[in-house]
C-alpha cells in the first residue's frame, strides 16, 4: 500500500527513469533496437526493483499512469536513436485497457514517431484470458506497423496455439533457458526447438539473458536471429545507450 501510494507521486517527484539495453543482430552483431526498462529511485527507501513495484502497480489503475509515462519517455528517446527501434514492456492490464490501440497510436503521433520504430513486448499472460480480443488487438497494432514481441517465451501459459493465432514479429526466449543451456540437455533442447519453430514461422527469435561468449557462439550456431544480455551491455542510461547505438560487438 505504501508502494502504491508512493508510485502515485513518483512521476511528480521525478523519481522514475528508463534505462536501455541493446538488442543485437546475429550476423554483424550490430544494435537493431533497445529494450526500455523502468527504474524507480525513491527518496525514502532508495531504489525499488520493477519486479517489486510493477506487480503492485498492476493491481490498480496506477499502472496506466506509470505506463503512459514509460511510453512517452521511450518515444522521446527513440527519436534520438540513429534508426533503432525501442522495445517497450506492457503489462497484461495495460494491454487489456479499453482502447489500447487508439491510446498507443495517439502517443506515437504526438511524439512524431513511426510505429515501425516501436516494439510492443507482451507476455503470454496478457493474451491468455481473452484470446479473441487479444488476437484482434495484436492484429490491429501490427497492421499499423508496430512490431510485436512475445516476451518470456517458454514460461507461463506457453502454448503453440498462441504463436499460430497471434500476429507476432518475434519470440523472446526466456533467459532461464539460456542460463540452463550450458548445463542441462533439456534447456539446450528447448532453446533449439524454439529457434527452429520461430524460424519456420518467419519470426525473429531473440535470446535474452546472454551473459557469456560460449552462449553467444552456441546461439549464433543454433540460428537465433538476435541476442540480448549482459554480455553485450547491461541496461544503461540514455546517453550511454546513444554511445552504444553505432557499436559492433
Ligand atoms: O529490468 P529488470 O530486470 O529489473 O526488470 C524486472 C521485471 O520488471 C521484468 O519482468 C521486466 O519485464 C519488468 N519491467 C521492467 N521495466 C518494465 C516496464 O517499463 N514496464 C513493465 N510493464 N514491466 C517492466
Ligand atoms: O521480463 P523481461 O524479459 O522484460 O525482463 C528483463 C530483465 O532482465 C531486466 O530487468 C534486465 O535487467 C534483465 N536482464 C537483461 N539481461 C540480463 C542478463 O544477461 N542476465 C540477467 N541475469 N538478467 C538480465
Ligand atoms: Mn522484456
Ligand atoms: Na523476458
Amino acid at each position: 500500500r505504501r508502494i502504491e501510494h508512493g508510485l502515485g507521486q513518483a512521476i511528480a517527484r521525478d523519481e522514475l527513469s528508463l534505462v536501455y539495453q541493446p538488442i543485437v543482430a546475429r550476423n554483424q552483431l550490430e544494435v537493431t533496437g533497445f529494450e526500455a526498462l523502468v527504474r524507480w529511485n525513491t527518496q525514502e527507501y532508495g531504489p525499488i526493483s520493477p519486479a517489486t513495484f510493477i506487480p503492485i502497480a498492476e493491481e490498480s489503475n496506477v499502472i496506466h499512469e506509470l505506463g503512459d509515462w514509460i511510453l512517452d519517455t521511450a518515444l522521446a528517446m527513440v527519436t534520438r536513436f540513429p534508426g533503432q527501434y525501442v522495445s517497450v514492456n506492457f503489462s497484461p492490464r495495460q494491454f487489456r485497457r479499453h482502447n489500447f490501440v487508439g491510446h498507443i497510436m495517439e502517443a506515437v503521433q504526438r511524439a512524431g514517431v513511426t510505429p515501425n520504430r516501436v516494439q510492443i513486448e507482451i507476455t503470454e499472460t496478457a493474451i491468455f484470458d481473452d484470446a479473441e480480443r487479444a488476437a484482434e488487438t495484436l492484429y490491429k497494432l501490427r497492421q499499423m506497423g508496430f512490431r510485436i514481441a512475445l516476451d518470456d517465451f517458454g514460461t507461463g501459459y506457453s502454448s503453440l496455439y498462441n504463436i499460430r493465432k497471434f500476429a507476432l514479429d518475434s519470440l523472446k526466449i526466456d533467459r532461464s533457458f539460456i542460463d540452463g543451456m550450458g548445463r542441462e540437455r533439456e534447456s539446450a533442447a528447448i532453446v533449439h526447438s524454439i529457434i527452429h519453430l520461430g524460424r519456420a514461422l518467419g519470426l525473429e527469435v531473440i535470446a535474452e539473458g546472454v551473459e557469456t561468449e560460449a552462449q553467444v557462439q552456441a546461439l549464433r550456431l543454433a540460428g537465433a536471429s538476435h541476442l540480448q544480455g549482459y554480455f553485450f551491455s547491461r541496461p544503461v542510461a540514455p546517453d550511454a545507450a546513444l554511445a552504444l547505438a553505432e557499436q559492433r560487438f
